[in-house]
């Protein structure tokens, strides 16, 4: 049997920043997680970071790497009706820009600021099961190399992604879910090859794609596929072919292509479960909620959550006060409400769906057409991609 002041569940990038926070100022934790290191720090994921994102990266020690290999951008392009351009303009609109820093990296350098400060991971932990939530003596049970073990602590953090145990152990009807599933999916791959200078998603009759980065020899690149398609089905020819079809012909000529070295499919998914807290359980994170990847905001939102559960967590150690803690589930949503509401709105515009017709399709380059015109039109999405500040 273990003690400790919060126990947190999973160690993806939500629980591994949680972690170093609350470590830094002298609230003592322990993370556990049900994969190894190795497969945790496999996965690839998000690229985007909002300046928000950055700055809470820098300001907890976290900032050298991603200072020096991150790339800023103004924004993101778009591209339609086989010519047109424009671009989120972050950084005329909202003084902010965007930065282009993988997943993989971030879960990385968490990785090694926990190992440096003599956090303690426990990896591989199997059956792992919050309980007494609702009392003042919760703790969180597993399995590790065959044993049983507890950890008992005063309060338990929920980081374990969409498919954790953390959601799962709220009673069915004290939770309001909202959910909604697309009827496509992403095709991502990753390659060795150079990136083009912009992140730029397309609308095209064919479907979305996306072109991204994660270093100056490092692409990544999605296109929308079917719902029930194999990544076997599409070679790297294939997958080059419908990419470049996808683009105008001077962005497709410039993509440099090569031989994937990742290639996978996500589904597409909008999810709320609120409120965020159950007694002495907090969720953060995508245990909580799911955007579609159309705006890059999920690990954003993740970060958002552990600004406000931290400074809750901290109030509450440092100064006796929970009006932050008391406060944490109502101030997260607002933020994740207008993600999720821009990342669907988005998705909507720049995808194709199988029941469109030529109606839908017009006027989704009508809404286009409109923002590249109207200064306040893209003011406001530029305001929300680059991703509202957090409240005080
Ligand atoms: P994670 O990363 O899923 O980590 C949860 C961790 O919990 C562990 N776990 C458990 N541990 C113990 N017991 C259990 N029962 C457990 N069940 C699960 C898991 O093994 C895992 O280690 O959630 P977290 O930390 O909340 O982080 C969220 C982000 O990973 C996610 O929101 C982003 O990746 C979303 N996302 C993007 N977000 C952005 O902000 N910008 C982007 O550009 C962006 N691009 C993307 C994305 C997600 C994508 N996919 C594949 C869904 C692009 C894609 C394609
Ligand atoms: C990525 O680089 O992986 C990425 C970029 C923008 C998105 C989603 C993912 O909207």
């Amino acid at each position: 049997m273990e003690k400790t002041r919060v126990a947190i569940i999973g160690g993806g990038p939500a629980g591994l920043l949680l972690s170093h926070i609350l470590d830094l100022n002298g609230v003592d934790n322990i993370v556990v997680e049900q994969r190894s290191r190795a497969y945790v720090l496999s996965r690839i994921r998000a690229g985007v970071l909002e300046a928000g994102s950055v700055d809470m990266l820098r300001s907890m020690g976290l900032g050298e790497r991603l200072d020096r290999e991150g790339k800023p951008h103004d924004g993101t392009y778009i591209v339609w009706a086989g010519s047109e351009k424009l671009l989120i303009d972050t950084k005329k609109y909202t003084g902010r820009d965007m930065t282009a820093y993988g997943q993989t990296a971030i879960t990385e350098d968490l990785y090694a600021a926990r190992d440096k400060a003599g956090g303690q991971i426990i990896d591989e932990a199997e059956n792992v099961q919050p309980y007494d939530m609702t009392t003042d003596a919760p703790y969180v049970t597993f399995t590790k190399d065959g044993k049983e073990r507890r950890i008992d602590c005063d309060y338990i953090a929920g980081c374990d992604g969409f498919h954790g145990v953390s959601r799962k152990s709220i009673p069915a009807d004290l939770m309001q879910v909202y959910e909604k599933g697309y009827p496509f999916g992403w095709l991502a791959i990753m390659s060795e090859t150079a990136p083009l200078s912009d992140i730029i998603y397309a609308n095209h009759e064919r479907g979305f794609a996306l072109a991204s980065q994660r270093n100056e020899r490092l692409s990544r690149y999605y296109i929308q596929c079917d719902l029930n398609d194999n990544v076997d089905e599409w070679p790297d020819d294939r997958f080059w072919e419908e990419l470049k079809a996808r683009f105008p012909k001077d962005i497709a000529d410039a993509i440099a292509t090569g031989p994937s070295i990742e290639k996978s499919i996500a589904p597409l998914r909008s999810f709320v479960a609120e409120p965020m807290r159950h007694g002495r359980l907090f969720l953060a994170g995508d245990a909580a909620h799911i955007v579609p990847p159309t705006g890059a905001k999920g690990l954003n939102l993740a970060f958002s959550d552990v600004y406000y559960l931290s400074r809750g967590l901290i109030e509450h150690y440092g100064k006796n006060n929970d009006t932050y803690l008391d406060g944490y589930s109502d101030m997260a949503l607002r933020r994740i409400w207008n993600a999720e509401r821009l990342s669907w709105h988005l998705t909507c515009l720049l995808h194709k769906f199988p029941d469109d017709d030529r109606f839908d399709q017009r006027t989704r380059e009508d809404e286009l057409a409109y923002l590249s015109k109207s200064e306040i039109a893209m003011a406001a999405l530029a305001e929300q991609y680059a991703g509202l500040p957090f409240e005080d």
